[in-house]
């Protein structure tokens, strides 16, 4: 599928250094975008530099986007959830909408990685993680599904393409699930994954503002995997969210034309910190995740 062609990817990750580069460099400024991203090597350029440089080499290109899943409303689209207080359980009904500028619900979306819509929950320390997709009532415009729930704040983050837009949108809203709430720490760095039988590792380093190539390795009972099945379009599909506000970086793989044991992305991370990353991979029919954290340096 298109989307997993290095051209496809180029274009992805062109997109990241300016949208990350322009959140550094402009804060607050929203809207929608109108200025093509520069070419992979002007952007690299242009922010890898520090400070003043940077910040007014986002400018000049109009720097108008924040990264994804900050904001419930951006570009005219709100995210509004049916309920926003909840109680917890393994398989909570939750249903939203998408209003556009008049507050009408949208029921037309482009696909884009197979799907209408993406949505992840995830609680605010970074536990819970799920991605899901809805199903849309084409009528009222409303989406639903079941995702499991323990007590705490969650983030709820929707990715989607409006039919016709030139490009998608991100739109995260809080969720609040009743009961005590032990948050989890998170380690500095994990790079090992253990999901039932599946052990994955991952491999490379975050620095912020450059290309990071991360190599993922499935491995089942020790053995490497070898018949990954496509998952959206690929050999599967990682998401990465930064620590402390949930920021939200949509990778996809490069394509090297084998189905595992190996899976190469490359990601950029707008600042040093710690980040969250989520890689769902599909075998023997079911859909896994592992989970990992990961520190990027300066
Ligand atoms: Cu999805």
């Amino acid at each position: 599928m298109e989307l997993t062609t290095p051209a496809r990817v180029g274009i992805f990750a062109t997109g990241l250094v300016a949208l990350f580069a322009t959140a550094l460099g402009v804060g607050n400024a929203v809207g929608p975008v109108v200025d093509p991203p520069p070419t992979g090597d002007e952007a690299m350029a242009e922010h890898a530099g520090e400070g003043a440089e940077s910040m007014a080499g986002a400018s000049e290109h109009g720097g108008d986007h924040l990264p994804g899943g900050l904001m419930v409303s951006q570009d005219g689209y709100t995210l509004e959830l049916a309920v926003t207080r909840l109680q917890p359980g393994s398989s909570v009904p939750l249903a939203f909408t998408v209003s556009d500028d008049d507050g009408a619900p949208l029921t037309s979306y482009d696909v884009e990685h197979e799907k209408q819509l993406h949505l992840i929950v995830v609680r605010r320390d970074g536990t819970g993680f799920q991605h899901v997709h809805p199903e849309l009532d084409a009528t009222s415009g409303e989406w639903s599904t079941d995702v499991a729930l323990s007590a705490g704040p969650w983030r709820v983050l929707a990715d989607f393409v409006p039919a016709g837009a030139d490009e998608g949108i991100t739109l995260g809203a809080d969720l609040a699930v009743a009961g005590d709430f032990e948050p989890v720490q998170p380690p500095d760095q994990s790079r090992t994954s253990q999901v039932g039988d599946y052990t994955v590792t991952i491999e490379g380093d975050l620095v912020a503002g450059e290309d990071a190539d991360l190599t993922l390795t499935v491995e089942k009972d020790g053995q490497p995997v070898t018949d990954l099945q496509p998952y959206l379009g690929a050999n599967g599909h990682l998401v990465a969210l930064r620590d402390g506000d949930l920021a939200y970086l949509h990778v996809h793989p490069e394509d090297d034309g084998t189905a595992g044991p190996e899976i190469g992305f490359v990601a950029e991370v707008p600042s040093a910190g710690r980040y969250f990353l989520y890689l769902d991979f599909l075998h023997g029919d079911v859909v896994r995740t592992a989970t990992f954290t990961l520190e990027a340096s300066r």
